[in-house]
């Protein structure tokens, strides 16, 4: 199957700049050679274009910090998506903040009737504006997707297919708001923290997930925000927490994922250049990109 890589670079989702500069940091990485070199044909779809980062508005007043924007270029990125499912081919998507997972869900389930969704991440990105304690998009992501918040966000999945909570797997959570934690424990979204990987290993972890998904699904999308890894690993990231996912265990997890043949799918987002010197964030994220796509060790 050929892997259509799409660029987001978008930032005003998140509460600091840089994230946008990650798409071109991971291609210039050697994305395209690296998955070459696995045998993955790959086409570059180019950029969605977001609205200039200039004029950002920091509309505080309902709690959704640059509202405007963050519709924008998730409707484009939408379309975009939904685009490449229909021509039978794997959308990559490359953030950019995780905002723009509106999008990305948005599209696929125009597409897929029963969608399920892998979320690794420190955080649960659950919020609305009622509950974020930041206003900043990025950590409301999911609880859109599920189809809950403000009507100017959850409008972009209209046409598209609900995400049902039973069909959403949290990996690698260990920072979670209140609100998030009372939505986490009343609704069927399957949580595995940083308490559970270490109690249950990776690799149980991810049987249980596939378990979780494999009958009841036509399709899994994996949204991978790289702070869901251990900070000393990947430093690269606006919103840090000590005690997350080992190079080694996310190494594990997309080598069972590539292994299941079951995803179909993927973004890589949170990658912030500018808060490291050496591109290590962006290397890792290829990384991992190259495993979920099939790369081997031998
Ligand atoms: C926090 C941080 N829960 C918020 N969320 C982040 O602002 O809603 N998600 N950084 O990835
Ligand atoms: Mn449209
Ligand atoms: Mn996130
Ligand atoms: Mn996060």
């Amino acid at each position: 199957k050929t892997v259509s890589i799409l660029s987001v670079p978008f930032d005003l989702g998140a509460g600091r700049k840089g994230v946008h500069l990650s798409p071109n940091a991971i291609l210039q990485a050697g994305l395209e050679q690296r998955l070459a070199d696995a045998g993955v044909s790959c086409v570059l779809e180019g950029e969605v274009v977001p609205p200039s980062t200039g004029k950002g508005k920091q509309n505080t007043a309902d709690n959704l910090k640059n509202l405007e924007e963050v519709v924008t270029v998730n409707e484009k990125l939408a379309d975009r998506v939904e685009a490449v499912v229909r021509k039978g081919q794997f959308p990559l998507v490359l953030g950019g903040d995780h905002s723009i997972a509106i999008g990305t869900l948005s599209g696929l389930t125009r597409h897929y009737k029963n969608l399920g969704v892998i979320w690794f991440d420190a955080h649960s990105d659950l919020n609305t504006a009622e509950t974020s304690p930041s206003g900043n998009i990025h950590g409301m992501s999911l609880a859109v997707g599920l189809g809950m918040g403000d009507p100017r966000l959850t409008k972009i999945k209209e046409g598209g297919h609900p995400i049902k909570s039973k069909h959403v797997v949290i990996i690698g959570a260990r920072s979670i708001d209140e609100g998030e934690k009372a939505y986490i424990n009343d609704s069927g979204v399957t949580c595995f923290t940083m308490h559970d990987i270490d109690q249950m290993g990776m690799e149980e972890v991810i049987a249980q997930t596939l378990d979780l998904l494999r009958d009841t699904t036509d399709g899994i999308h994996l949204s991978f925000d790289v702070d869901s890894l251990d900070p000393l690993e990947a430093p690269g990231t606006g919103t840090p927490v000590k005690g997350g996912v080992s190079y080694r265990e996310a190494q594990f997890a997309l080598r069972l994922l590539h292994e299941s043949g079951l995803i179909t799918s993927a973004e890589f987002v949170e990658v912030n250049p500018t808060l490291e010197s050496d591109n290590a964030t962006a290397e890792v994220a290829l990384e991992f990109i190259a495993s979920l796509l099939g790369e081997q060790i031998l």
